[in-house]
């Protein structure tokens, strides 16, 4: 498992930080750590999950990556 911060732009209250967290939970092979205004830490397997697949989920939901390490 590799662990990923992401930074996510579009954030404001706690209802996006559930949104964020449920759309990333959905991805395969991604375990969600901790998620905040701003900003969430997974773990992921990426042999299963690809970062590509995590800005989608976060597209999805409403909000854009804006970057990660
Ligand atoms: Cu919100």
């Amino acid at each position: 498992m590799q662990s990923l911060k992401l930074e996510i732009s579009g954030m404001s209250c706690g209802h996006c930080v559930k949104a964020v967290d449920k759309a990333l939970s959905k991805v395969d092979g991604v375990t969600v750590q901790s998620v905040g205004v701003g900003e969430a830490t997974v773990s992921f397997d990426p042999s299963r999950a690809t970062s590509q697949q995590l800005a989608e989920a976060v597209a999805d939901a409403g909000f854009q990556l804006t970057g990660s390490h």
